[in-house]
């Protein structure tokens, strides 16, 4: 990770190497927190514009009402403080990292007065899955680890504890010589990616999975738009594994990941084993969005 210079915590820009917690901070034993992962990118103008953010800022809070986390700044200081963060930070394009979490108070599994501490990070981070998947796509392989069953950790929450499974089957795809891993759900049919959302073509129709086990991503959220605005009937269903073997393109979608084409699923082409058409338009179209130069999707930055 790149440092830069400041962190914005519990309302205070700390120098990066100041802003520390205790060893006994709940959140730290448990896993009792919630996070968002925001981008900021450079625009064609030359200033810096927030990719979304009051999404992910209504996210952040809805996380935080799940596991009864309450966060003690409005949505809008909040959104003040990422701004704040990026500028404090002197960056045009970056990652963002909100996060709160339950701090140092009593210890087991009934916090009572612990305080919520929050935080905002911001540093330089480019292609998560590498220049070169984000052009010419990665391999995946299906994971021997699950996605969460609905009512075991909450999958609409973006909790903190809940990555323990995104990293044992991130871990186990690239040890066994992959990029990136597919989850199932505990009914078998495809989930998300351990940090992304998942969609899939076949005979010009899109899918990606329905809102049951997955993350409601923002990405996920922006691609179903301009799929839309390009007249490409995108349908919310759940597919299993060997209609993604058959599928004529498929493609991850996160905030870090961004729009990564899919070549081969569990040593299996997809389509001729390069980034498809609809994949190609719509990581096109996202990129212009992402940087100001789609005039359509203007609503979706917060320019700094
Ligand atoms: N599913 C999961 C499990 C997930 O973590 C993410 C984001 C998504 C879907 C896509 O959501 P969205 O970013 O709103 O489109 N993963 C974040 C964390 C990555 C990390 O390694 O940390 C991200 O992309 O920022």
């Amino acid at each position: 990770m790149q440092e830069s210079k400041k962190i914005w915590m519990d309302g205070k820009l700390l120098d990066w190497g100041e802003a520390n917690v205790p060893v006994m901070t709940h959140a730290l034993h448990y896993g009792l927190g919630v996070f968002e992962g925001i981008r900021c990118y450079a625009t064609e103008e030359g200033g810096g514009a927030i990719f979304r953010l009051k999404e992910h800022t209504d996210r952040l809070f809805a996380s935080a009402h799940i596991v009864m986390i309450d966060i003690p700044f409005t949505q809008a200081e909040i959104n003040d403080a990422t701004v704040e963060t990026i500028k404090a930070n002197g960056l045009n394009e970056g990652y963002i990292r909100p996060i709160a979490f339950l701090g140092e108070g009593s210890m087991g599994l009934l916090p009572k007065d612990n305080p919520v501490r929050v935080a905002i990070a911001a540093w330089a981070w480019g292609a998560y899955l590498g220049e070169d998947g984000l052009k010419n796509g990665i391999r995946v392989r299906v994971s021997s680890y699950l996605r969460h069953h609905v009512n075991s950790t909450m999958t609409k929450a973006k909790i903190t504890g809940s990555y323990v499974n995104s990293i044992l089957a991130k871990r186990e795809a690239v040890a066994s010589g992959y990029d990136e891993a597919i989850m199932l759900d505990t009914e078998g049919y495809v989930s998300e990616g351990s940090g992304e959302n998942i969609f899939m073509v076949k005979d010009g129709l899109v899918k990606t999975t329905s809102l049951t086990s997955v993350l409601k991503g923002i990405t996920r959220d922006s691609v179903m738009t301009i799929l839309n605005d390009i007249g490409t009937e995108v349908r919310e269903e759940r597919f299993t594994r060997d209609e993604l073997y058959t599928a004529d393109e498929a493609f991850f979608t996160g905030t870090a990941a961004e729009i990564t084409p899919i070549r081969e699923v569990d040593g299996r082409m997809i389509g001729s084993g390069t980034p498809g058409p609809v994949t190609k338009e719509v990581q096109k179209i996202y990129f212009n969005a992402v940087k100001g130069a789609d005039k359509r999707y203007e609503r979706w930055l917060h320019r700094i």
